[in-house]
């Protein structure tokens, strides 16, 4: 019975450390925030729980209008987590989704969507 249940940790510990979604670049926090109602923003910031290349990683916006233009990718100074996208033109108000893709640090992939409103 002892050998089984040591068995069991043993594996769950396999399936986490192997498992894609755990230990690489998740988004932790947005601005505007996932779901929120928003002022037309000067810039989509994603926050990661490490750090990303700005590189390989990128979001694309789109909403009312189709495809909003976005300028391009950096990091924030001093915070490589951090993803900043400037929007190269205020939004109309509507409904907007983000979809985000990043490549940490230690090259994994990750991405996401989620959707915002502009009042
Ligand atoms: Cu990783």
């Amino acid at each position: 019975m002892r050998n089984t249940l040591l068995t069991i940790a043993t594996s769950l510990a396999f399936a986490f450390a192997a498992s894609p979604a755990f230990a690489h670049a998740q988004l932790e926090r947005s601005s505007p925030p996932v779901g929120g109602t928003v002022s037309s923003p000067s810039q989509i910031r994603l926050e990661f729980s490490e750090g990303v290349e700005p590189k390989f990683s990128g979001v694309t916006l789109s909403g009312p209008g189709g495809s909003a233009p976005l300028g391009a990718a950096a990091v924030e100074a001093g915070h490589q987590n951090v993803l900043i996208v400037p929007v190269a033109k205020p939004l109309a108000p509507g409904d907007y989704t983000v979809k985000w893709r990043a490549v940490s640090v230690d090259t994994h992939h990750t991405q996401g969507t989620f959707a915002f409103t502009v009042k």
